[in-house]
């Protein structure tokens, strides 16, 4: 008997692993879902948390180091009476934006949302009192939005986020804790989430956290075992069709349906903390419109519509997504010079959306000067600060059947010999954000 029982013991145990580890096959409603993802190609990013009550930036906690004890304060300041849902679904689908990401749990731990994991969240712990994320979601329900839920797996607060990683390690916590009963917190919560709220994926964050950088031939060494399949898994056994990204700066993981880029154009290592290689998943790129992600009282640096538009068009002419970012204030409101930034944008999305939405990247690229996007017959040349009216593209290998305008069908004149496309823009018709050429391709 005892014999009968230890095999069935291992076979219980090797299939739980071959499960959580099995080959990650996305289904066909998966497949539909990063189609649709691919075509949306801009959302709004949204960070916020009881730490916009310190107007700080969402990294208070461990910048300031303040302990977990004092930190449970803000809570109980937090109260956005202003807050409104439709207003801020109005202002995405305003600024032409298709989806909306945001933070259900940030690094400090505070869940805004109606956690029955944890009472540390915006309906319990809060004089406000209220499910913003469900608030959210149905108001994108009935605005054909769909709502992705950032996930922060680094968490400043709980004490079995043991051992610490890069951050966080003085929020007053002891010097113990138990790994597994963590990652049972968090997936308990994710569960949560992917059951009880209409979301169409997850956002996760802060896998950087325990990264191992000593061993600079395996970028994807960690100090724990984040147990990255188990999660996925039962994410996608709730719902195949959940989209999966993490922004762990490395490549994809088995189990992800999308990769991110933070504050870079995919590829691109501006920032120090990039230059992770392209993968073969649907791509996005998230930015602020200053430089904080959670509400910063004093952070005045706004990126200009122009540069905002032509991050839209980069990130299109990359093959990505953009998600940009608002914070909003502690009273639930997002802050003027914000707002006004995204309703310019949707401005310039109405009349030249059909040449970022449902495109891919097209084959004509010179860095900073002019992408392009594709669809069909169509090729969309994007002319960013021309120097003049004449645009010079070697090695283009297409044939063509017409070049005009997008915004006036103006013809424009061209030149092909010998793989050289010579594009010749009337000058009075150059514009400073984003001269778009369409090409009829035979
Ligand atoms: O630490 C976070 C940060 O607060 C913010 O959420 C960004 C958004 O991409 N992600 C992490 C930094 O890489």
């Amino acid at each position: 008997m005892k014999k009968i029982f230890t095999a069935l013991l291992v076979v219980l145990m090797f299939g739980s692993v071959l499960s959580a580890q099995e080959k990650y096959i996305p289904t066909k409603k998966n497949l539909e879902a990063r189609e649709w993802f691919q075509d949306a190609r801009f959302g709004m990013f949204i960070h916020w948390g009881v730490y916009s009550v310190l107007g700080d930036g969402e990294w208070v906690m461990n910048n300031q180091n303040i302990p977990v004890d004092r930190y449970e304060l803000l809570p109980g300041f937090f109260n956005p009476e202003q807050f409104d849902a439709k207003k801020i679904v109005d202002l995405a689908k305003k600024a032409g934006m298709k989806y909306i990401t945001i933070t259900t749990k940030h690094h400090d731990g505070f869940a805004m949302y109606d956690s029955k994991v944890s009472d540390y969240n915006v309906v319990k712990a809060t004089p406000y009192g209220k499910d913003i994320f469900r608030m959210l979601e149905e108001e994108c329900e009935k605005q054909g939005i769909k709502l992705f839920a950032y996930y922060s797996q680094l968490d400043w607060r709980h004490p079995d986020y043991f051992p610490r990683g890069r951050t966080g390690n003085k929020t007053g916590r002891p010097e113990s804790g138990a790994w597994e009963q963590y990652l049972q917190f968090q997936d308990a919560q994710i569960k949560e989430l992917a059951e009880n709220y209409n979301i169409a994926g997850f956002w996760f964050d802060g896998w950087w956290d325990q990264q191992d950088k000593s061993d600079k031939d395996n970028p994807k060494k960690t100090k724990v075992n984040w147990d990255l399949s188990h999660t996925y898994k039962m994410i996608h056994d709730v719902n195949s069709a959940l989209l999966v990204g993490n922004n762990h700066h490395v490549l994809p993981f088995e189990g992800e349906d999308f990769q991110m880029f933070e504050k870079d154009l995919p590829g691109k290592n501006t920032t120090g903390f990039g230059g992770t290689k392209i993968g073969s998943l649907p791509l996005e790129t998230c930015e602020t419109i200053n430089h904080s992600w959670g509400f910063n009282l004093q952070d005045g640096k706004h990126k200009s519509v122009k540069e905002l538009i032509q991050y839209i068009v980069k990130a299109a002419g990359n093959d990505a997504n953009f998600l940009l970012n608002v914070g909003p204030m502690p009273n639930g409101k997002i802050q003027e010079e914000h707002k006004q930034r995204l309703l310019a944008m949707g401005e310039w999305m109405k009349k030249n959306g059909e040449t970022i939405y449902g495109t891919r990247k097209g084959s004509v690229y010179i860095e900073n000067k002019v992408v392009s996007t594709q669809k069909g017959k169509k090729l969309y040349i994007h002319v960013l600060n021309p120097v003049d009216n004449k645009i010079v593209i070697d090695g283009f290998n297409e044939k063509i059947k017409g070049a005009v305008l997008f915004e006036d069908r103006t013809k424009v004149g061209y030149r092909l010999k010998n793989k050289r496309l010579e594009l010749t823009v009337p000058t009075e018709k150059i514009n400073e954000t984003d001269t778009i050429i369409e090409i009829t391709l035979k």
